[in-house]
């Protein structure tokens, strides 16, 4: 298994620390932080954060973090679209990725899989894969933008979640939806991006069945949000108020993590 990758500068290099700032800071302070010259001094007037050693280096990048995931919630606008694309920009082989190799990757058995529903929905009945199959099916090219500096075009088909969401009767003034899957792997979505129109439970890559390795039976594919907040795998969603958090963001990758 690998390791996380820190996403954390090592010591308190200052140049380092400014253009990771810059880099997290949400427009229009990170226009204004640029403007201003971008230093360190800027940098603690913005945070209230005096960087003396590492920790509080740390603590002050944690909190600029925080800071552009409250304010890429609130921008966020659940009528612009993730650009789209033609069969020609499909990248094949699509890269595989996860928190392990290839050949670990869940080998489930769709005739026994089951999607478990839990929360607040009006019905909490599992789904099989056949009943799944039977939903209108959509299809899009889109990019997948992955943090680990990768990014590639793939074709991705299946049904709307807002629509499987109006179907089970879910509460969308709900803060969250999560979803578990088959192995030690999670991922929560705030409410208006899993109701955001591209936001898809994909059955399919590339006009064929989701091969093993891009998350067969299901996975969760969002064109809005970075890689991770794309789960495969799935096995159980649950509409819930409760942030339950996820496999990266709860290491401390940013919870919005918008693409
Ligand atoms: N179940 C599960 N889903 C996961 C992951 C994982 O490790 N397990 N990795 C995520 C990350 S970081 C990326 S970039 C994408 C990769 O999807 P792909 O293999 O279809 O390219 O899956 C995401 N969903
Ligand atoms: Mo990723």
């Amino acid at each position: 298994m690998r390791r996380l990758k820190s996403l954390l500068i090592p010591g308190v290099d200052k140049t380092l620390l400014v253009r990771d700032a810059a880099k997290l800071l949400p427009e229009p302070s990170r226009r204004r932080f640029i403007a201003g010259g971008a230093s360190l001094g800027a940098l603690t007037l913005l945070t209230g954060c005096d960087v003396s050693d590492s920790f509080s280096a740390e603590s002050m990048l944690t909190q600029i973090s925080k800071f552009n995931d409250a304010v890429q919630a609130k921008i966020f606008n659940p009528n612009v679209l993730a650009p789209t694309y033609t069969e020609r920009d499909i990248k094949r082989p699509f890269p595989f990725n996860a928190f392990y190799s290839e050949d670990e990757a869940p080998d489930i058995d769709g005739e026994a899989w089951k999607l478990e529903v839990s929360g607040l929905v009006d019905n909490k009945k599992s789904w099989t894969l056949a009943e799944l199959h039977q939903l209108p099916e959509v299809k899009q090219i889109t990019r997948h933008i992955c943090v680990e500096g990768w990014s590639a075009i793939g074709s991705w088909s299946g049904t709307p979640l807002r629509d499987f969401l109006k179907l089970i009767g879910a509460d969308t003034s709900a803060k969250w939806v999560h979803f578990r899957c088959a192995e030690d792997y999670a991922s929560s979505l705030d409410m208006p991006t899993a109701l955001h129109p591209q936001t898809q439970m994909t059955f399919k890559f590339d006009d064929k069945i989701l091969p093993r390795a891009y998350g067969y039976p299901m996975k969760i594919r969002v064109p809005t949000k970075l890689g991770f907040k794309n789960p495969k795998y799935v096995v159980a969603m649950d509409v819930t108020n409760d942030y339950k958090g996820g496999y990266w963001e709860d290491q401390g990758y940013n919870d919005f993590s918008g693409s």
